[in-house]
């Protein structure tokens, strides 16, 4: 049984498939699963009775989605520009005949370009200044704040004006690394106002990622907060970012650390923090400013943020993404996925420091005039109720969570979110990572009472917006399907080997990899400072299509199945984690000569990070060198990183040519030894049992 339960990938179980060390296995991949036996079954099968879908009102809605959507197709200029008018204020507006520009084989599209616009503008200041504009609620239940759009739009300018006052202009990377509060969504939004391009930091990343994504974004300025707080906990950002400016080689590169403060929370262990001359106090210096801020005329084109994001090979891709597509994908994918009305109280629980906080934490629901709900704290914390309590309380209409806080909340029963009134709620959302049918159903019956849509977006960094989901009351809902692409999304499958549309078989099935055929507005536009990267990864692979790293399955009816990601990046807990990063922190320790990282199915997380290292002479395995090296990954990427098994050993499967073969390991560790395929490649064939035998006692 994999991590998802029986059942869960529907065509076959195994997670991931390939490995692009190894060239030319795609093509054995797609034949193995071609070959695999009998025909596969369809796990949601068993569910289509408990499912609104095919009444009348969702046909004709069904229908009128298949036609707009080929329309979107069809003429995206049309589309697109259309919305791009109604939905947006432009301060120019955009050439009707240049609404797209360029295309995915030169890699050079831009979408309303020559228009200007401000999105912090398009966020707050066009409207209600009376209406509710964010709720927050803290780490503990009790510290909440509301905040209206005009408050939130004053604020904004007057931050705005601080970042000026310290010299920050458009253009210039401001990188903020902060808790979750709402100084944090304003932070962003001040730099959207004066034009200047952020760059969040997740604050579980270490002082050495921080540092890294700084030097990599040449930003002179930081942005932190002294403390962030999570189930109780202090977390010493201000203590962190002193100690990513000592890793940082140019000390001359950072001119200023805009520290927002936070109560100090009494009896904590963590170190306090000390200012240092680079440092300035950012509330004194907001509450000095004017809380008028002119919004800053920004061409369509122009970056509003850039945000890392990790890949197959070392150093995260600073994914850079532009104002007026970016903020028009946003705003569009909100309201129709999570069938946006006026008065909705709109809750996305994840951080900021991911995309998905980003579209729709932030820019997603402010665009569409929405009250907005920021959470800091845990699911679990004080209880498991937390999440079903706020709901009750802010009456939250929409609710958007990654699957593993589903499956870890599944577990504590169906009593907690029972004793909750939960009625207010309309949308449940899922994102991060497929949604196994289980989880699915519980998120369905318990939290949604059968009443509620369960939307599956399949999205990613760089794609800045859903771009496979169900819509709710319009297209049907499959368990464990992302199901049909979004408006303007020409999603296709590819067969790895040829590059070419795959041709469904006798059933109306295909699998192969998921790609894009035309330039969607809130697509990437380029890697910060690495176009040619940027077209390496994404646009090359497959001449003419946008390439997302994810197999894929499609159903007769075309409802899609994300199977994994086909490169080195693990999902662990929704967290996107590159393999490379964590293999270059294990051997930056001195004992170890090569480390090799791989996912392995786990039941809440996903994926668990599961590392294989080799040990240099005059080293010996010990539960010190273990803890050593779990730390090395803590302090070089961040403890969300750290391995959930270390295993010493005395070689890893090497092909001949010295690639790590992690197909094998990845095999071993599912517990799947009987399917490891080929291993006669292998310079040393025996180091299989070895390992098995490793990776059982360690179990
Ligand atoms: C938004 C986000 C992107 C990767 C993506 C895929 C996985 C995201 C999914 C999903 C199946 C879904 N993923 N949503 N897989 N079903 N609904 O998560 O962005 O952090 O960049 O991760 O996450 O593998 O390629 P990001």
């Amino acid at each position: 049984m994999g991590a998802f339960g029986e059942g869960f990938a529907p065509f076959y179980s195994h997670g991931r498939h390939h490995d692009p060390s190894a060239v030319g296995q795609n093509q054995a991949f797609i034949r193995t699963i071609a070959r695999g036996g009998a025909a596969p079954k369809m796990s949601s099968e068993s569910y289509n009775e408990i499912l609104p879908v095919y009444d009348a009102k969702t046909v004709s809605s069904f229908d009128k989605y298949k036609k707009i959507h080929a329309a979107s197709i069809a003429d995206p200029s049309k589309y697109w520009g259309d919305l791009a008018k109604a939905d947006l204020d432009w301060m120019v507006p955009f050439d009707d005949t240049k609404v797209l520009q360029g295309d995915l084989t030169k890699g050079d599209v831009r979408w309303f370009a020559g228009g200007k616009l401000n999105v912090a503008y398009n966020a707050l200041d066009r409207h209600d200044p009376d209406a509710l504009a964010l709720i927050w609620e803290g780490d503990e239940p009790n510290d909440i704040r509301k905040l209206t759009f005009g408050e939130m739009s004053n604020k904004v300018s007057q931050i705005a004006n601080a970042l000026k006052a310290k010299g920050v202009k458009k253009g210039d990377v401001v990188t903020i690394y902060m808790p979750m509060i709402p100084e944090l969504a304003m932070t962003m939004l001040a730099c959207a106002k004066i034009g200047a391009v952020h760059s969040v930091v997740f604050a579980g990343f270490s002082a050495e990622a921080l540092a890294s994504r700084i030097q990599a974004a040449k930003s002179e300025v930081l942005i932190t907060a002294d403390h962030g707080l999570r189930g109780g906990k202090n977390i010493a950002l201000k203590y962190i970012v002193d100690q990513a400016m000592e890793h940082i080689t140019d000390k001359d590169l950072v001119k200023n650390v805009l520290v927002w403060g936070r109560e100090y929370k009494e009896g904590s262990s963590e170190a306090p923090y000390q200012m240092k001359p680079k440092d300035v106090r950012m509330d004194p210096l907001v509450a000095d400013q004017r809380p008028y801020c002119a919004p800053e005329p920004m061409d369509a084109e122009d970056n509003l943020f850039i945000l890392y994001t990790s890949g197959s090979t070392g150093m995260p891709k600073g994914l850079v993404h532009t104002t007026g597509g970016y903020a028009l994908y946003a705003k569009h994918t909100t309201k129709t996925t999570f069938d946006l009305a006026p008065g909705d109280i709109f809750a996305c629980v994840a951080d900021c420091g991911w995309i998905t906080g980003h579209s729709y934490v932030v820019y997603g629901p402010l665009l569409n005039g929405a009250t907005t709900f920021m959470f800091e704290s845990t699911p679990v914390y004080p209880d498991e109720g937390r999440y079903w309590d706020m709901i009750q309380r802010h009456k939250i209409t929409q609710f958007y969570t990654a699957p593993t806080a589903i499956r870890l909340l599944m577990r504590y029963g169906d009593e907690p979110p029972s004793k909750y009134d939960l009625s207010s709620l309309k949308v449940l959302g899922s994102v991060g990572e497929p949604i196994n049918p289980e989880a699915w159903r519980w998120y369905y019956e318990i939290v949604g009472r059968s009443e509620c849509t369960v939307v599956d977006t399949y999205w990613q960094t760089e794609t800045g917006g859903h771009i496979v989901t169900n819509l709710p009351g319009v297209t049907p809902m499959k368990p464990g399907s992302c199901t049909l692409p979004f408006y303007g999304v020409d999603a296709v499958v590819l067969d790895p080997a040829t590059g070419h549309i795959v041709e469904p078989d006798a059933t109306g099935r295909v699998e192969g990899v998921m790609a894009v055929r035309q330039p969607w507005p809130g697509m990437a536009r380029t890697c910060l400072g690495d176009h040619a990267r940027y077209m390496t990864v994404y646009l090359k692979p497959y001449p003419g299509y946008y390439f997302t790293g994810d197999s894929v399955q499609r159903d007769e009816e075309g409802n899609h199945f994300i199977t994994g990601r086909v490169d080195d990046v693990i999902n662990v807990s929704g967290h996107r984690i590159g393999t490379a990063e964590v293999e270059s922190a294990l051997v930056a320790h001195p004992g170890i000569a090569q480390a090799a990282v791989v996912g392995k199915p786990h039941d809440i997380k996903g994926q668990a990070i599961c590392a294989f290292v080799m040990l240099r002479n005059g080293y010996e395995e010990s539960d010190d060198l273990i803890q050593e090296l779990r730390l090395s990954v803590r302090s070089e990427v961040g403890s969300f990183c750290s391995p959930d098994m270390i295993i010493v050993t005395p070689s890893l499967p090497m092909t001949r040519s010295g690639k790590i073969m992690r197909r094998i390991l990845r095999k071993i560790v599912a517990g799947e030894t009987d399917t490891l395929g080929d291993t006669s490649t292998l310079a040393d064939p025996s180091i299989v049992d070895t390992l098995i035998d490793k990776v059982g006692i360690s179990d």
